[in-house]
């Protein structure tokens, strides 16, 4: 039921309230309004749905999964219906996807754009939670589901004189709607993550001139997208249930790709090399694959890591270009690796310079442009591809606190604690989708969602049959669950780089590893364990909801 209290401030009672109109809030509204009827409001700050694929309109912003397997496959005619025109789709189509989703189930009358959610607010005596807004309405609902992205939080150094700069400036994941036309212009690029390596290609073909500016050299794979055929298309659909299954199981990301065959010390230096060619033939995050233990031996990811300095040395033309792309020696693929078009290429163009920022850093942003050292780079327009506060950044933006008046910001101070990921122990009713600790960000986060969404709603029907108005993790289950994510990621090389994964990219974060590595099929295991033996690690109404014991958590 939907009412409106008698009180100063009209606040509507929801069954539950979403955040974000992404691809996991999107798929959560139809999940709890169609399939267990309940009553939903979903708050989104942008103007449309899409999530992530609504701000990031920058020139070749693209995704690193293969579409087929990027979309969603809880309904067989959605899936059916729908053409990927390319392996890797561009923005503009998968956003024209999302909304092809939201119209197909009806979605947008449920959201409310341009809202953005700037605090939440639990009552122990109603078991609600109060929801602000930035016009400062307020509305309530016995659930509040956070949907709100492990990158969305958008991070723009803070360079003194930024607000000086006469030019205009762009974060590639706050990009606006209308077209930005960089032609005839002198561009700073700064940051060579994902972002940068797709996009300073693209911006080359039309600047008058690009200015990389590069803190930490990447890796990047190409990406070797192509347009899909009908046939191809077909044969997927065709067998569309087993093939996603088989991305599934075990430790798999999520999207099906070439298994490795072996470790790498058990081949010989031509099926080494045999096996780097393959994956990087094959394109993408595959590449990472190309041995069993590229991601937990020094040795096996030496060899990849050099694999790819050695074709950078081949493609790149001019020598102290290539040295300075050269990535340092931290582990390839513990910062996220890029799948990129044509990325080392660009820098054999004229109209591209490479700027080193590592030891020397941007010093300032001036009315004209970028100093650096002595030299003040003369700009027309500076691109931030600096990156996000990935995972727990939107959700510390907006102030959530509890009943006892406790803030979930203060309480992951050290860290984000949350069991099994989804929920965070002195928050109840407070659902996470894609939260810390779960796979989301190492994975197909498509996959992810799906399963995060489908767990959480199944949870919640229960709890509704049941009877049960509060539901919170319990503190010994969420410390069991914290350290054996920790350890997990401690038996993988991920920790050893400074990436966004551990929170490095921001200052002052703490360095915690933010996902479950064991894969979507194990993670899936964990989860549905949990609930067959009645949601173990949770308090209902204040009393466990099983015995602990019952949870194993070690290997
Ligand atoms: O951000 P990043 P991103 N001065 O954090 C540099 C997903 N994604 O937006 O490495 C100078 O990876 C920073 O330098 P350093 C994907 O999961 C996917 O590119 O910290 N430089 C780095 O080079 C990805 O991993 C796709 O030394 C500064 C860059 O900015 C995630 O989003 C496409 C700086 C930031 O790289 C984030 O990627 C795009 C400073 N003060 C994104 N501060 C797909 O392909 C930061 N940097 C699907």
């Amino acid at each position: 039921m939907t009412q409106t209290d008698d009180v100063e401030t009209a606040v509507t009672r929801y069954d539950a309230i979403i955040i974000g109109a992404g691809f996991s809030g999107m798929y959560m509204l139809h999940k709890l309004r169609d399939e267990l009827g309940m009553t939903v409001r979903l708050f989104e700050r942008g103007d449309g749905v899409g999530g992530t694929w609504y701000w990031n309109r920058y020139p070749g912003a693209r995704c690193d999964v293969p579409s087929m397997f990027y979309s969603y496959s809880f309904d067989d005619d959605l899936e059916q219906e729908w053409q990927w025109t390319e392996r890797y789709a561009a923005q503009p189509e998968i956003l024209r996807y999302a909304e092809h989703v939201a119209d197909r189930f009806d979605l947008t009358k449920n959201i409310e754009f341009g809202r953005l959610v700037t605090a939440a607010d639990f009552d122990d005596a109603s078991a609600t939670w109060t929801i602000t807004t930035d016009e400062g309405t307020k509305e309530s609902a016995r659930y509040l589901i956070a949907a709100s992205g492990p990158l969305s939080a958008a991070q723009v150094p803070r360079f003194e004189g930024l607000d000086d700069f006469a030019g205009d400036w762009y974060h590639t994941g706050d990009w606006p709607e209308e077209q930005v036309d960089f032609t005839g212009k002198r561009v700073g690029i700064i940051g060579t993550g994902s972002s940068g390596v797709q996009s300073i290609p693209v911006i080359a073909e039309t600047a008058e001139h690009v200015i990389v500016f590069q803190r930490t050299a990447t890796f990047s794979v190409p990406a070797q997208n192509y347009s899909l055929t009908a046939e191809e298309r077909d044969a997927i659909k065709k067998d569309y249930k087993a093939i996603r299954a088989s991305g599934r199981v075990g430790s798999g990301s999520g999207t099906p790709m070439p298994a490795p065959k072996a470790f790498a010390n058990e081949l010989s230096p031509a099926e080494l090399q045999h096996e780097l060619d393959a994956k990087w033939e094959w394109g993408g995050p595959a590449f990472l694959r190309a041995f069993k233990d590229t991601m937990t031996d020094r040795k096996a990811n030496r060899l990849t890591a050099d694999y790819v300095r050695a074709k950078i040395r081949e493609i790149v033309k001019d020598p102290d270009t290539a040295e300075l792309l050269m990535p340092p020696d931290y582990p390839i693929g513990a910062k996220r690796l890029p799948a990129d078009t044509g990325y080392f290429e660009t820098f054999n163009r004229d109209n591209v310079r490479l700027v080193s920022v590592r030891g020397t850093p941007i010093e300032r942003i001036t009315t004209n442009g970028i100093v650096v050292g002595d030299e003040e780079y003369k700009l027309d327009a500076i691109v931030f591809a600096t990156g996000y506060d990935a995972v727990t950044g939107a959700l510390n933006n907006i102030r959530i606190r509890n009943s006892a008046g406790e803030l979930l910001k203060d309480k992951w101070m050290n860290g984000p604690r949350a069991y099994l990921g989804v929920m965070s122990a002195g928050f109840p009713n407070l659902f996470m989708v894609v939260g810390p600790s779960s796979p989301s960000i190492t994975t197909n986060v498509l996959v992810s969602i799906e399963q995060h969404v489908e767990w959480i709603s199944e949870y919640i029907a229960f709890l509704r049959e049941h009877g049960i108005e509060t539901t919170e993790a319990d503190l010994t289950a969420e410390d069991e669950w914290v350290e054996h994510v920790s350890e997990l990621a401690d038996g993988t090389l991920f920790p050893e780089a400074d990436s966004w994964y551990m929170g490095a990219n921001i200052p002052g974060k703490p360095r915690v590893f933010l996902a479950y590595v064991a894969g979507v099929g194990t993670y899936k295991e964990r989860c549905d364990a949990v609930a067959a033996a009645g949601y173990t690690g949770f308090i209902h109404d204040g009393e466990p909801a099983h015995s602990l014991e019952d949870v194993v958590f070690s290997e």
